[in-house]
């Protein structure tokens, strides 16, 4: 029978969940892990649209703390696909024996911390537990938005969001094919919806940046040159800025010449790898003149490939700054717009009016299709916590805690809220980094943390309100120093209406920041109150 009473609940059963669970086990601590999900992967089990792949690179992309695991498992490409994703968390799950803790199918609707007993009660739809500490390891972006327009129930044929693509696929072969969005989901699946549908409409808010990915197979020689090395990978990972190894840049962007300039970020461009344009200069992310040298050089590739100047155009972004939206990596994007069959719709000059029975309407008139998807996002990085009914002492709501924006610790922890603990929580790294190396880094702080706990005999923990003062007034601090606040992006809330206007992640660097961490504990958990 499962325990209802465990000493730890997990939330979430992705790349975060199992691995927390994996080292709670370690401890000897009895968990229960949640999952909405039939099944693990979290983000590889939803998101199943066509194209769907990561863009951090699959032996970089992939827990590092299992030395037997990187020896075993073997991945195909240079960008692994949401298939081998998920088959790799599978192997996981079964080779750790996780599925045996973890109730799937089960959503937590709410966690209350009872001051008398120290523990947290857990309520799902079918049972409630308690537990002497909760973690949240909820994702960042696991839960989809629609495109705030009416009349969706009304559509007649079949709507697709990306991050809920049917398991059994969805056949658009054929079909007039609306896609609204144009993000990394739009930007991965539109070139292969086009090849499938007969005639394809994409409905365009704001264009994005994004880059040939370069995918292809791994040549056997690479993967065993990494199996080789991987123990030092792994240490450059962790100490890198963005959790991907790239050499450190030296110069502005404004000190090289035109002519320098565009050497690199060719050589970057044709690396096929984000951080390679990103990481390229000291002041891309933070001077709007360095910053436009990369957004021009984009720009220029836009101009080059896509034959209609007016298309290229509308498909060149000009509202943000390269890189404060999150860019995107893209096989043969832009060059779907050449095909005759293809169209582009901008909404800034256009609006969505509402989604009607026969299709979408625009300021300009109703588009008919056979088919629509959603590639319209998340609301990210509070979303999943939001949505949990989560009260700590004195019955203090979370979401009320939060309605001017998230408030954390480390981006681990919440004043108020004992023994909780979020993986990649607002406020840390997160979704500025390999998330996996960010998801280890706050796995081991949380286990460690709890072990310390235990051996002191203490029964609480959580942040004094001045440590979270000054964490938050510290990413606010170091979040202004860049260009990100500029950006209507989903780190800063403004996809979802109505959410605050916060940069919502920590940009000071990922090395930097396990630094901090490190301190934090080296110091007895300095900036925390443990109670026994
Ligand atoms: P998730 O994988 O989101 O798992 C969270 C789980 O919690 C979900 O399964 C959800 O069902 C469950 N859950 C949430 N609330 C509840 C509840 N109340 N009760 C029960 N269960 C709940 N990151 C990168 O670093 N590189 C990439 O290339 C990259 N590609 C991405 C591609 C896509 C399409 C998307 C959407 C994201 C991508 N990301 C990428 C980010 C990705 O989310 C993370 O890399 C990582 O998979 C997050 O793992 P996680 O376990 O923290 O969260
Ligand atoms: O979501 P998005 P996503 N009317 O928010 C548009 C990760 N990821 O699913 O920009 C009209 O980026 C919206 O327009 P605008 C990655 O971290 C990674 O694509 O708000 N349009 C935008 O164009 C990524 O950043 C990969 O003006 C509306 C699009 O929908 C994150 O997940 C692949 C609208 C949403 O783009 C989210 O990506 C996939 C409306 N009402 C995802 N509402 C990799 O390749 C929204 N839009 C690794």
């Amino acid at each position: 029978m499962p325990r209802t009473e465990p000493d730890v609940v997990v939330v979430g059963a992705g790349f975060a969940g199992l691995y927390q669970l994996y080292r709670l086990r370690e401890l000897g601590l009895t968990t229960r892990v949640f999952e909405t999900a039939d099944g693990v992967g979290g983000t590889w089990y939803w998101n199943r649209y066509p194209g769907a792949r990561c863009d951090v690179e699959s032996l970089s992309y992939s827990y590092s703390f299992s030395p037997e695991l990187e020896q075993e498992w073997t991945w195909s490409e240079k960008y692994p696909t949401q298939p081998e994703i998920l088959a790799y968390l599978e192997h996981v799950a079964d080779r750790f024996d996780l599925r045996r803790d973890i109730t799937f199918g089960t959503r937590v609707e709410s966690c209350v911390w009872d001051e008398r007993t120290r523990r947290w009660t857990v309520t799902t739809g079918s049972e409630t537990v308690t537990a002497q500490f909760v973690i949240m390891a909820t994702g960042c972006l696991s839960v989809a938005k629609a495109p705030e327009v009416p009349g969706a129930a009304s559509f007649a044929g079949p709507i697709h969001h990306t991050s809920h693509w049917p398991h059994e696929g969805a056949d658009v072969s054929g079909s007039r094919l609306g896609v609204i969005g144009t993000g990394s989901s739009g930007i991965q699946s539109i070139p292969i919806l086009a090849e499938q549908a007969s005639d394809t409409t994409v409905f365009q808010r704001t264009p994005n940046f994004s880059m040939p990915a370069g995918n292809r197979p791994l040549e056997a020689s690479e993967i065993s040159a990494m199996k080789r090395d991987y123990r030092a990978w792994r240490e450059q990972q962790r100490s890198s800025g963005f959790g991907v190894p790239v050499p450190e840049p030296t110069k502005s962007a404004l000190e090289a010449t035109e002519q320098e300039r565009n050497a690199v970020y060719q050589a970057a461009w044709d690396q096929g790898m984000l951080t390679a344009v990103m990481s390229a200069y000291t002041d891309t992310l933070t001077d709007a003149a360095a910053n436009d040298t990369a957004a021009e050089f984009v720009r220029g590739k836009i101009r080059e490939i896509v034959d209609d100047p007016a298309t290229a155009e509308t498909l060149s972004p000009r509202s943000f700054p390269i890189g404060t939206k999150r860019p995107c990596l893209d096989t043969g994007y832009y060059a779907t717009f050449n095909r005759d069959d293809v169209h582009l719709v901008d909404l800034r000059e256009t609006p969505l009016v509402e989604i009607t029975e026969k299709g979408v309407r625009t300021t300009a008139g109703e588009y008919e299709f056979d088919a629509l998807v959603f590639a319209t996002g998340f609301d990210a990085m509070t979303g999943a916590l939001d949505r949990i009914d989560i009260r700590g002492r004195d019955g203090q709501r979370l979401r009320d805690k939060w309605s001017e924006g998230p408030r954390t610790y480390l981006g681990l922890a919440v004043a108020g809220f004992p023994n909780l603990f979020t993986i990649t929580g607002p406020s840390s790294p997160s979704v500025l980094t390999n998330m996996v190396v960010s998801i280890e880094l706050h796995v081991e702080w949380v286990t460690d943390m709890i072990a310390h706990l235990r051996a002191q005999g203490l029964r609480a923990a959580e942040p004094t309100p001045d440590a979270e003062d000054e964490w938050v007034g510290h990413v606010e601090e170091v979040g202004n120093m860049t260009l990100y606040p500029e950006a209507d992006s989903w780190y800063m809330g403004a996809n979802v209406p109505g959410k605050p206007r916060v940069f919502m992640a920590y940009i000071g660097g990922l090395g930097v920041y396990r630094q901090r961490c490190d301190e934090v504990a080296a110091n007895g958990y300095e900036g925390f109150e443990l109670a026994s």
